[in-house]
């Protein structure tokens, strides 16, 4: 069993420095397509036998450190009562989004084992397969609420704002129910034999830090709070943090992710006592190899203060990636970080 991640996660001594890429099992990979192609992406998330197949396929092309279930953080959100939809090359759509209190109330906490219960049977048998550990993983409650109240992506995010500022009451109420889902979620993960779990705040960035920490970071707070007895290491990302990394390392978490915004090396003077996971670029796998290996290295260099890095993307592997750009990334990093 190979436990360097967890090694890094804890802030202890490595042979090297670990790596995972963040959406590693995707459509860059040849070999998911061709599963993909077989089922909608839905059907692909709910057929355990699948998901573990697609689970694996980085781990062995890539020689990846850590596995991520193949799942997706709009999955526990549908098990709250919401209809969810994917459209080709149009992402997800709810088509009943939130708007008022009388909706919100129509969402339920679900119980994980039975709503999402394929979720957990895929972690059930990836314990099984793997040599490496596995990351279980869940939305943070506000880049999950604005999956819910804009009814899908978006660029501005004009009705989540809107709800914050006329209606703060109902905004709060709407994270509060959220916050109990995705904990009890991440719970049943743990316990059906998650060894790490990632909390992904993809939209953070968006906010005033102002707006952060009153309408976002109480909620990933109590989360990382109530997710201690578990023992597992605690990753928070919040994507385009920079500004926002001081209140991230209040969340209490093990390990904060990094995205491409912000030098290792002031990330390390900025949060101490805390191990770090990034921050490559996503498009520096497209530079040719002798500088994609010197920006590694770069890399590398500035973490040294860490408390325990683990390398990764500043953000999920961009779908036209060439996959053995991203497996000699992973060489580079074992190779240069041997100690
Ligand atoms: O067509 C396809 O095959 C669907 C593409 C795809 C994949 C491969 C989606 C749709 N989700 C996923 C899997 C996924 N999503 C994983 C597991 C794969 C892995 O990491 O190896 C994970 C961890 C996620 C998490 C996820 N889903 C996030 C957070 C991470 C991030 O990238 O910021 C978000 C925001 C989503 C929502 C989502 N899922 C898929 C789409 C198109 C979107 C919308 C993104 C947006 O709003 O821009």
């Amino acid at each position: 069993m190979n436990d360097t991640f967890l090694k890094a996660c804890r802030g202890e001594e490595t042979d090297y420095t670990p790596i995972w890429i963040m959406r590693q099992a995707g459509r860059y990979l040849p070999e998911y397509q061709k599963v993909r192609g077989k089922v909608t992406f839905l059907e692909l998330c709910k057929t355990p036998e699948l998901c573990v197949e697609v689970t694996l396929q980085p781990v062995d092309i890539l020689g990846v450190d850590a596995a991520i279930l193949f799942s997706d953080i709009l999955i526990p959100l549908e098990a709250m009562g919401t209809p969810l939809e994917f459209h080709e090359g149009r992402g997800p759509v709810f088509p009943e989004p939130i708007q008022n209190q009388a909706d919100l109330d129509r969402l339920i906490i679900p119980d994980p084992d039975e709503h999402t219960g394929f979720v957990m049977e895929t972690i059930r048998l990836l314990r099984k397969e793997l040599q490496v550990p596995l990351i279980g993983f869940a939305g943070a409650p506000f880049t999950c609420a604005t999956y819910l109240i804009e009814g899908g992506s978006s660029k501005v995010f004009w009705e989540t704002k809107k709800m914050m500022y006329t209606n703060p009451e109902l905004f709060h109420n709407m994270m509060e129910k959220i916050t109990r889902t995705t904990t009890l979620y991440l719970l049943a993960q743990a316990k059906a034999g998650a060894q790490a779990l990632q909390i992904f705040d993809s939209w953070a960035g968006v906010l005033a830090p102002e707006d952060f920490k009153t309408f976002a970071l109480p909620y990933v707070q109590q989360i990382v709070s109530d997710l201690q007895e578990t023992g597992l290491p605690i990753i928070y990302f919040a994507n385009n943090g920079a500004t926002l990394l001081e209140m991230a390392a209040s969340t209490g978490a093990d390990v904060l992710g990094l995205d491409w915004r912000i030098n290792i090396g002031d990330a390390v003077r900025r949060v101490g006592k805390v191990a770090l996971q990034g921050n490559l670029d996503p498009f520096a796998l497209l530079l040719p190899k002798e500088k994609l290996k010197a920006r590694i290295g770069r890399i590398l260099e500035d973490a040294k203060g860490a408390h325990g890095h683990i390398f990764n993307l500043g953000h999920g592997i961009h779908q036209f990636t060439p996959p053995e750009q991203a497996k000699a990334a992973v060489e580079f990093v074992h190779e240069l970080s041997q100690r």
